[in-house]
């Protein structure tokens, strides 16, 4: 028998367990070595069976990887009925994290024990699947049929106290898993217990509200736009309550393929490897020593600066705020006290732990008190200038190694780190607004940043709860510098004839968190206004003119009640407002662009399509490392949907050389200036080739 599984015998009792490191996924190999080693398990003359995982978790699930390609038998259900028709009782043995079918394989098991902080899940709903080995029959019936259904749909996983009290588990192990496991064995065995087989177990139907499934559905399809899993999860989860478990298994079957096809699973399972993938640097062993970062220093106590103590304060980590005066300080420090007491108060936090997080964060307006800090990180305003003087103390205080980074969204960190003694220990730290929200990190390199910093920070980025990037210095980073094409079309969609509802409308259907008009008005269109004031040779763009009236107008966006839109002055609710359709045709008039209407789908590959050209530029410049670095960016800096993949793995399901001719079409037809294809793209076009390999 292969060492993926092994079989053991001890006393009375067989122990089979399996060893597919890091995280013992139900490969092929580990199905069919299961199989066999059940087999024999089940045939020897022992009195019971320990299904248990060797290394840091029990089945953290299938393998992923394996979606999508032909299917290999035995099929994990298979696997999993043959488990529970063994003739003699299997104990199922918890560590780590039991998560879709590796709790799918606890549950064919007959009894189940997990060691107290063991976590239980049913993740598949993130991955745009379902538990598709039993689970959506054998759950409800070992749960009871709502408590089932709701923790399927949530995708997260709860305590093995939860899971003892929901009745998912027998026992909680005190001590040593393996000999807790064995002794419950020998125990059921002793007491001449049989097999315990979820499936046989009735479905309490009496406890099932009337309508409860229409309802769910109808809650369900306001919160989870265009992603189908939850809604087959609900069906299947029904068909439990009017199929038997043969019958109810065989849907579930065919519903967990049909997801798996979909492109919204193969988007998903994308995001999945590739968010695994940014931490990792081309070039940098993944055993760099790393420097510690126990304390920090942020310098600008502002929104940003206090969004980002708290990333810090939450992982325990000690911040020190530096502001200019003690004012500014309290008021910094206030902010983070009423974020948190906001978080508090919608029960993510308790008081103690507030004041526990409050306590990690303290003031200062010296810069002395950073001379120990690990970590500095500069949030002051984006005035090159400021920043040099900021890094030029920084380097004067700190002690040799502390990092210098820096939270700039454009600047140069190379010009930056030109103005320290210390070029290789200066880095980007691109955090996004709400910093202790969005989980968006920009970790940008500078020509000298040393590799030790860069994979320290990488690590740090883990344990603060940010998905880290890494990108190269250059105008905007990845995220914000290819912005510039998908706000330009946005706005030329108004002058020729489409309204902000409309362009937003479009977008939100396609996934988008927001559309680009409303996230103007959200951020302040003053913000691009003064940008474009700032800009030496300001280049006229008519994609502009609308937004510089409306900011001369004094509608700034939701911070004056209107902008693209009106708010509703207490409910901030979005409001279609005439005036500003008025000024849009009346620009459009004396530009003399004809008003013509338009598609959902046009005004989609007019906005998305310049995000995909520039994520080309930005591969092709060496500014991200690969295609799905970019795709992370935009799900979470930028709200794209997750189960689009991003835009590049997007543009792989459009297909480059789609995309590419519909380029030259808006090249050829609207303005060959923006509509460039990039040279990449282009090639790819030319190669049937793809971003995402
Ligand atoms: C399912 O079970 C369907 C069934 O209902 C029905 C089937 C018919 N497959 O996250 P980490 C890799 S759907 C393949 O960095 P952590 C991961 O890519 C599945 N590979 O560690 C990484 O590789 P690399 C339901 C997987 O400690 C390495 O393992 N289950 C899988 O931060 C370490 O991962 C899930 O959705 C997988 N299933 O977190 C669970 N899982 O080193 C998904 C991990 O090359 N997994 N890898 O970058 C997780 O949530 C986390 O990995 C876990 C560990 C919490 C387990």
């Amino acid at each position: 028998m292969s060492q993926i599984v092994t079989l053991e015998r001890r006393g009375d009792i067989e122990i089979i367990t399996i060893d597919n490191p890091p995280v013992n996924v139900f490969s092929h190999a580990v199905r069919a070595a299961l199989m066999d080693a059940f087999d024999e398990a089940d045939a020897s003359d022992s009195r019971a069976i320990v299904l248990r995982c060797a290394g840091r978790t029990y089945v953290a699930g299938a393998d992923i990887t394996e979606f999508g390609k032909p299917p290999q038998e035995p099929l994990l259900p298979d696997l999993l009925n043959r488990i529970e028709n063994c003739s003699k009782p299997v104990i199922a043995a918890l560590h780590g994290t039991a998560l879709g079918g590796g709790l799918e394989s606890a549950i064919a098991s007959h009894y189940r024990i997990a060691v107290p902080d063991a976590r239980l899940g049913f993740p598949e709903v993130l991955l745009g699947l379902l538990p598709g080995a039993g689970g959506t029959q054998r759950v409800p019936r070992l749960m009871g049929v709502e408590v089932a259904l709701d923790f399927i749909l949530a995708g997260k996983p709860i305590s093995a106290d939860a899971a003892l009290a929901s009745g998912l588990i027998d026992r909680i192990a005190a001590g040593n898993l393996l000999e807790a496991a064995l002794a419950y064995a020998q125990e059921l065995a002793d007491n001449g217990a049989v097999p315990r087989c979820s499936s046989k177990l009735p479905i309490d139907l009496d406890s099932v509200a009337e309508n409860f499934f229409e309802q769910k559905r109808a809650a369900v399809a306001r919160k989870t736009r265009g992603v189908p899993a939850p809604q087959r999860i609900i069906d299947c989860v029904e068909a439990a309550t009017k199929l038997d478990f043969r019958q109810g298994s065989a849907f579930e079957r065919e519903k967990f393929v049909e997801l798996m096809n979909s492109p919204e699973s193969a988007g998903l399972r994308h995001v999945f490897f590739a968010e695994r993938q940014a931490s990792k640097i081309e070039g940098i062993a993944r055993n760099t020593p790393l420097r510690p970062v126990n304390s920090v220093g942020i310098i600008g106590a502002g929104t940003m600066g206090g969004g980002i103590a708290m990333n810090f304060a939450n992982a325990g980590i000690a911040v020190t705020l530096l502001e200019l005066n003690t004012e500014a300080l309290d008021r910094g420090i206030g902010i983070c006290r009423k974020n948190y007491q906001r978080s508090a108060a919608k029960g993510r936090f308790t008081p103690e732990q507030v004041e526990h997080f409050m306590g990690l964060i303290s003031g200062t307006t010296s810069y002395e008190d950073l001379t120990d800090v690990d970590l500095v990180i500069e949030a002051v305003f984006e005035d090159p200038q400021i920043k040099y003087e900021v890094f030029r103390k920084l380097d004067a205080v700190c002690k040799p190694g502390a990092i210098l980074a820096s939270n700039t969204s454009y600047q140069d960190i190379d010009a930056i780190a030109a103005v320290t003694s210390r070029a290789q220990d200066v880095l980007g730290m691109h955090f996004f607004s709400p910093a202790n929200v969005m989980k968006l990190l920009e970790v940008v390199r500078g020509e000298k940043t040393a590799d030790d910093v860069l994979a320290t920070v990488m690590k740090l980025a883990k344990k603060i709860r940010k998905v880290a990037v890494l990108s190269r210095v250059g105008y905007g980073f990845i995220g914000n510098r290819m912005l510039g094409g998908y706000f330009r079309e946005a706005q030329m969609l108004l002058l020729e004839g489409a309204t902000p509802s409309q362009v937003d409308g479009a977008m939100q259907s396609f996934g988008m968190a927001m559309g680009p008009l409303a996230v103007g008005d959200l951020a302040g269109l003053d913000i691009g206004y003064k940008a474009r004031q700032a800009l030496p040779d300001r280049p006229d763009h008519p994609a502009t003119h609308v937004a510089d009236q409306l900011v001369e107008m004094g509608r700034l966006g939701q911070k004056t009640g209107a902008g693209y839109y009106r708010y509703d002055a207490e409910t901030r609710k979005r409001l279609v407002d005439p005036e500003v359709e008025a000024l849009i045709r009346a620009e459009a008039g004396r530009l003399a662009i004809e008003p013509r209407t338009f598609s959902d789908e046009e005004i989609v590959a007019r906005v998305i399509y310049p995000l995909i050209n520039e994520g080309a530029r930005v591969l092709e410049e060496g500014i991200a490392q690969r295609a799905s670095d970019i795709d992370i960016v935009y799900i979470y800096g930028y709200g794209f949907p997750a189960h689009r993949g991003g835009p590049m793995f997007y543009a792989d399901t459009v297909g480059a050389k789609a995309v590419y001719d519909r380029i030259c079409e808006f090249r050829d037809t609207l303005r060959a200036d923006d509509w460039q294809p990039a040279p990449l793209l282009e090639k790819l076009a030319a190669d049937n080739g793809r971003f995402n390999s």
